[in-house]
């Protein structure tokens, strides 16, 4: 079935009066389902398609020219497959890109696809859009749980990252017997995620069902990830989620994960913990190490900093 997630307008959250009704949205948005879609994101359609349209071209070039960026035998970054990890371990139906675009200075360029030309220029622009609706966004959750606007911001820095990732999901002949994306909720603090403007794929798990996110063609798709789980003491859920995928429509999606600096204690904010609410996780640090851990022996991460 279809979920209705809420639909939160962002310029009702940038306006100097910021709408109460909007952060009781999003508010009530995260501690349900976890996800949200935003309007108003000062992104042009026309930019968004072009996003897509970028990241389409790639993997429709030929192998040869797509191996040109292939991910090391070690390596995270570059284009690829699923990562096999085990013999017994069903792998995902999607081709994938994955990139560190945030620090500048930590790009690796190697990695990025040259082709199509203006590839690397519309990623480079996404991201610093994103980067900036990241701000925005980590302000507003701040507010919606009545504690200082800055709270989560002023624990993210110059050291925090951000990658993305460019899901392709070819049709599959045998689709009810493969996913694109096995189970699983995100190692980020934030993750904002491009749609498919036609082909539907994304479920997310509630009450043990899984309930399909409807695309909206100029939204974003935004969910919080187990850091944010952390940090907000359980209030907001970082939610389970899968792809299904399609036996004759390909489709392409475009995921951001920001990641709070590896260095850095991720903890409840202390405001959100007391005598009717008891602390729920233990500080960690490199979430993300943890995370790749667990998930390969297919355990859920956020277990490691549960109580
Ligand atoms: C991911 O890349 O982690 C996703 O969840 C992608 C979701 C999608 O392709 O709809």
């Amino acid at each position: 079935s279809n979920i209705h997630i809420p639909v939160v307008d962002i310029l009702n959250l940038t306006s100097p009066s910021t709408s109460q009704q909007e952060l009781r949205k999003l508010h009530s948005a995260l501690s349900s389902w976890g996800f949200f879609q935003v309007i108003n994101h000062g992104m042009t359609s026309l930019f968004l398609d072009k996003v897509r349209e970028v990241s389409k071209q790639f993997f429709q070039l030929p192998k040869e020219e797509k191996l040109k960026c292939a991910r090391e035998p070690n390596g995270l970054e570059g284009y690829g497959n699923d990562v096999k990890f085990s013999e017994k371990q069903r792998l995902d139906w999607t081709d994938r890109v994955y990139l560190k675009v945030h620090p500048e200075h930590q790009r690796n360029f190697n990695a990025w696809p040259q082709k199509p030309n203006d590839f690397r220029s519309t990623v480079l622009q996404y991201s610093e859009n994103l980067r900036q609706l990241n701000e925005v966004i980590l302000r507003a959750m701040a507010k919606s749980l009545n504690l200082e606007e800055d709270c989560f911001l002023k624990e993210c820095g110059d050291r925090d990252s951000m990658f993305i990732r460019f899901n392709y999901y070819p049709p599959c002949p045998i689709p009810d017997h493969v996913l694109g994306l096995k189970p699983h909720a995100d190692g980020s603090s934030i993750t904002f995620l491009l749609q498919d403007k036609e082909v539907e794929g994304l479920q997310v798990l509630k009450d043990n069902q899984w309930f399909k996110v409807p695309i909206i063609p100029d939204a974003l798709v935004i969910n919080v990830g187990d850091q944010i789980e952390i940090m907000s003491n359980g209030i907001f859920q970082s939610p389970v989620h899968r792809v299904v995928i399609n036996a004759e429509r390909e489709r392409l999606t475009v995921a951001m994960f920001c990641i709070p600096d590896s260095e850095k204690e991720i903890k409840p904010v202390e405001k959100l913990v007391n005598e009717s609410r008891p602390i729920l996780y233990r500080p960690v640090k490199d979430y993300v190490g943890i995370y790749f851990q667990y998930y390969q022996q297919g355990k859920r991460p956020i277990e490691a900093s549960k109580i």
